[in-house]
């Protein structure tokens, strides 16, 4: 990657598209779903640091505009909340500045693997794996992202850990970045909540109805109940909650969805799992192979009579369905001793950028049709 610890362009830089200061800007919060006019957010920044949380950030007349804008790359603004529902949050300061936010929701049965594939997915950006697509990745939030590496990527992919299960209950994005193509530059926020509050619908899956793209997840083993194991609530049962929540009505729901057949290294000799776990990663952005993958990992759901579970496909206009490992293999005891091993864990991410727009290149268009 452009490493995600140095971002660019910084605001109010060339090339940075709406000045900070627009006060007619609107974004609409994440977190508290309402709609931010710039002008009104106050000019107090505020810095996040781990452990201490936001805290006022105050900048002395002084400071060199070499210092400040670097110091600005990582501030936040307090969110207005103009309708008061929400616990006080914070957005970084370059969220409102770039072309309108993707917000990518994790959608799955607790245990289906949704934390360790958003761990591996950060990962591989963080190694440049975007690059072949001509896209470019940095840090929106810095202090955040790092927190992120810090407590998730590193964790897993170098030191081979089981990560826990997401504490449940918590309100706020696991990481964001600034995602950039020639078309331009996206911020791109990631929720990663835990099973049991998506299945329930609590308080905090709010920011559901402020996604624009979702990543729907579902280990492979308790589908074809290969090793008997069985789950908590029953995923079809979670994607029914937020579907429904998202999409009450009929007719199809227009935000972009891949469903992620996780945990497929737990198959990796069966037909058609192996033929797609051992290809090596595509040269660029190729929307048969999209559609011969999404094929196959059909076909593998409804042989295995898991047809609930293709609802996100009845439903939403575009939709891709992938065959990935976030880990590569089955942990043993509290981590991985053999090591990490993720396999196609960014072409889900990768179809859902196109399917938004960020990829500009007209074959996107195609994706998930
Ligand atoms: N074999 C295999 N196991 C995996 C894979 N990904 C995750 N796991 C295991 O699945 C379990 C659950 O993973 P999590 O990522 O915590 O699942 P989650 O969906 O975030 O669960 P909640 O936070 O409770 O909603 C862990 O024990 C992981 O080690 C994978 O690709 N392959
Ligand atoms: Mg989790
Ligand atoms: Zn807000």
């Amino acid at each position: 990657m452009s490493p995600a610890t140095e971002p660019s362009p910084v605001p109010g830089a060339p090339g940075a598209p709406g000045a900070p200061g627009d006060p007619d800007r609107r974004v609409r919060c994440p977190l508290c779903l309402d709609t931010v006019r710039w002008g009104d957010v106050g000019d107090e920044l505020y810095s996040f640091a781990d452990g201490a949380g936001y805290r006022p950030l105050v900048l002395p007349p002084t400071t060199s505009p070499e210092k400040r804008a670097g110091v600005l790359r990582t501030a936040h603004i307090r969110c207005p909340n103009q309708s008061g529902d929400t616990p006080r949050h914070y957005l970084p300061l370059l969220y409102s500045i770039y072309q309108q936010p993707i917000v990518v929701g994790f959608v799955g049965a607790s245990l289906s693997g949704k934390t360790h594939l958003l761990a591996a997915m950060i990962g591989e950006i963080e190694n440049g794996g975007l690059a072949r697509y001509g896209l470019q990745a940095v840090a929106l939030d810095l202090n955040r992202h790092r927190s992120f590496l810090n407590s998730h990527t590193r964790p897993l992919l170098e030191r081979g850990d089981k990560l826990q299960g997401t504490r449940e209950g918590v309100v706020d994005f696991a990481d964001a970045l600034l995602i950039s193509s020639p078309a331009g530059t996206w911020p791109v926020t990631f929720f990663d909540i835990g099973g049991e509050d998506l299945g329930q619908l609590r308080d905090n899956t709010r920011f559901l109805n402020g996604v624009t793209a979702l990543v729907f997840v579902l280990d492979s083993d308790i589908v074809t109940g290969r090793s008997g194991r069985t789950g908590g609530r029953p995923a079809d049962e979670t994607y029914r909650s937020v579907l429904s929540l998202l999409h009450p009505g009929a007719g199809l729901l227009d935000v972009p969805a891949a469903v992620v057949i996780n945990k497929s290294d737990i198959h990796r000799f069966d037909p058609p799992v192996e033929n797609w776990l051992r290809r090596p990663a595509p040269a660029g952005l190729d929307p048969e192979r999209i559609l011969a993958e999404s094929r196959d990992a059909y076909a593998f759901l409804h042989r295995a009579g898991a047809t609930a579970l293709l609802e996100p496909y009845r439903t939403c206009r575009r939709c891709t369905l992938h065959f990935a490992s976030a880990t590569g293999g089955e942990a043993r005891g509290s981590g991985y001793p053999g090591g990490v091993r993720p396999m196609r864990v960014l072409e889900p991410l990768v179809a859902l950028l196109a399917m938004s727009g960020v990829l500009a290149e007209p074959a996107a268009q195609e994706v998930g049709r």
